[in-house]
């Protein structure tokens, strides 16, 4: 396929930064142990904000080739929005990547494709990879069929992106997520085959052949290598296996 396969750890609402060091250490010896090369499958783990800190000092005072990012920005610059974390703070952290727009900050708290949007866009001004989550629920399924909402976030998300935009997509279908019921690796293809060819008309075709696309719902290590062999998915957003640290180091080194 020509994209380097991308493994991703989203670690939602759980490890306080004690922990988030120990389980980065133990899975940096893992992957080490099991002479994990980088350059073949890229991992990252996308742990709380209060964990980055902690995170990024042992990446970088162990050189390890692990990446990280955060699990949403804001869309505003800087200013009075309480709570909120910026671009620019995310990148002071060297952060590689930032997850917009999974479906549970679309669920839960209320984010639209609109805010969606602005997200990426905040998350590109300040450089740093977009991991831009996308996916139909059960009843979207019934009424429109599998592809149709995942491409019309998609198409959202990058509304005013440039041509040579440099992202990651995640497909997660909704039902799948952490139900234990994944799609089918013929699934899964169906809509990143739709999401590539929708870069292609959104962005470029430089764009779409280089943009990694991951599926995310229920990945276990007993699963991925189904999904990696399809030719659209690149790699997988991985939630509740990824706190398990034998779970996770098999799921990147599936082959
Ligand atoms: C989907 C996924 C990770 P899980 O939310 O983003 O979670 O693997 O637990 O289904």
């Amino acid at each position: 396929k020509g994209r380097v396969p991308f493994i991703a750890g989203n670690w939602k609402m759980n490890l306080d930064h004690l922990q988030a060091i120990a389980f980065v250490q133990k899975l940096a010896w893992t992957l080490k142990d099991a002479n994990h090369d980088f350059r073949d499958v890229e991992v990252a783990v996308f742990p709380p904000f209060t964990d980055l800190r902690s995170v990024q000092t042992l990446i970088s005072a162990d050189k390890l080739e692990l990446k990280f990012g955060g699990q949403d920005v804001s869309q505003h610059e800087s200013g009075a929005y309480t709570g909120e974390i910026s671009g620019a703070f995310l990148a002071a952290l060297e952060a590689e990547y930032v997850i917009i727009g999974h479906s549970e900050r679309r669920q839960y708290h209320g984010e639209s494709d609109e805010i969606v949007a602005a997200k990426v866009a905040a998350a590109l001004k300040h450089g740093l990879v977009p991991v831009i989550c996308v996916g139909e629920t059960a009843e979207d399924l019934e009424k429109y069929g599998p592809s149709a909402v995942p491409v019309s976030q998609l198409k959202a998300a990058l509304n005013g992106a440039a041509p040579d935009a440099n992202i990651v997509v995640a497909y997660e279908p909704v039902w799948a997520i952490g139900s234990g019921q994944a799609a089918t690796p013929e699934q899964a293809q169906q809509v990143a085959g739709a999401l590539r060819a929708l870069l292609g008309e959104v962005l470029s075709a430089e764009a779409a052949e280089a943009t990694r696309i991951l599926y995310g719902g229920s990945v276990k290590a007993n699963n991925i290598a189904g999904f990696l062999r399809e030719t659209d998915v690149d790699g997988a957003l991985v939630g509740g296996a990824s706190l398990d640290l034998k779970e996770f180091s098999s799921i990147a080194q599936f082959r």
